[in-house]
């Protein structure tokens, strides 16, 4: 070994540590679509014959700073309300937040009027199929609300009625673990809402209503260099990595140097771990990789 390769190794080393150093912060969650239906619909939502509707006695149910307010997105029945976004940021997860209301004479499970089941897909597949009840108490709904989710249970709150089997019930969903942590790496993602099945009757009937609708993501880990090797005439650096997700190296020469220098091409991983490979001859010695949106 001469004089300048060891002091490359020397360097290299000193790299891996600080890259194992700042690799420390944990997973981001981020935010991807809010809305409280209180303004125009977004380009995000096609609602069906959904219409914005003033909440009428909704409001207020919810906990502090997650409250049925003002209007919510009201559907009959039958009707498919869609979420559509695009460009998400890396992720490994998404999770569903919103404020669900059971609008009058929703039947539960059984044969007709019975058969209303709220049915919610991510990018095709069925993440929820449950019934909801509201018209007499001997009815069956199969949703069972953790504790904190349900808001309301066979209370007038508007709509047609009052009473008979015109009371209505509300839920949060962000409390209930169901919505939470699905498994999603797409940059894209469509989600459907629907309540569906041998029941549907007409708006003046049954209906039910979004607010407060939220998604995140999350769960996309720091990459963390592992390895910097000589490697015949290059130098390879190696991270943990998550497939499909595209990555940058950066490089620069000496710690100090203003600026780091993007390396192409970019990495899409294919593994758990990613590799990049560089000319020893570049000389350059510190390197640091990123996750690509
Ligand atoms: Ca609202
Ligand atoms: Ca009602
Ligand atoms: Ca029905």
């Amino acid at each position: 070994m001469d004089w300048s390769m060891h002091r490359r190794l020397t360097h290299l080393a000193a790299l891996l540590c600080l890259a194992a150093g700042v690799a420390g912060s944990g997973a981001q969650t981020s935010v991807v679509f809010t809305n409280n239906f209180d303004g125009a619909l977004p380009a995000e939502i096609q609602p069906g014959t959904a219409l914005l509707t003033g909440v009428q006695g909704y409001g207020g149910l919810g906990p502090a700073g997650n409250q049925f307010g003002n209007f919510f997105l009201r559907s009959a029945t039958a009707n498919l309300v869609t979420l559509t976004l695009s460009n998400l940021p890396p992720h490994r997860t998404l999770t569903l937040a919103m404020l669900f209301a059971a609008i009058d004479s929703l039947d539960g499970t059984g044969t007709f009027p019975s058969g209303d089941f709220l049915a919610i897909t991510l990018d095709g597949n069925l993440i929820f199929r449950e019934s909801f009840a509201n018209a007499t108490l001997s009815q069956v709904q199969s949703y069972v609300a953790p504790p904190g989710g349900e808001l309301a249970r066979h209370v007038d709150l508007g709509f047609t009625g009052p009473g008979s089997y015109y009371t209505d019930s509300a839920y949060d969903f962000g409390v209930d673990s169901r919505f939470q942590g699905l498994p999603h790496t797409n940059s894209t993602a469509v989600l459907t809402f629907q309540i569906e099945g041998a029941g549907i009757q007409d708006l003046s009937d049954e209906s039910w209503a979004m607010d407060n609708l939220g998604i995140s993501a999350a769960g996309v880990p720091p990459p963390v260099i592992t390895e910097i090797l000589k490697a015949g005439a290059n130098v390879t650096v190696k991270w943990s990595a998550v497939s499909n997700l595209t990555y940058r190296v950066q490089s620069k020469t000496n710690l100090s140097d203003a600026s780091w220098n993007d390396l192409a091409p970019t990495v899409t991983a294919t593994s758990s771990n990613a590799i990049y490979a560089e000319p020893l001859s570049l000389s350059h010695r510190f390197y640091r990789v990123m996750v690509l949106p």
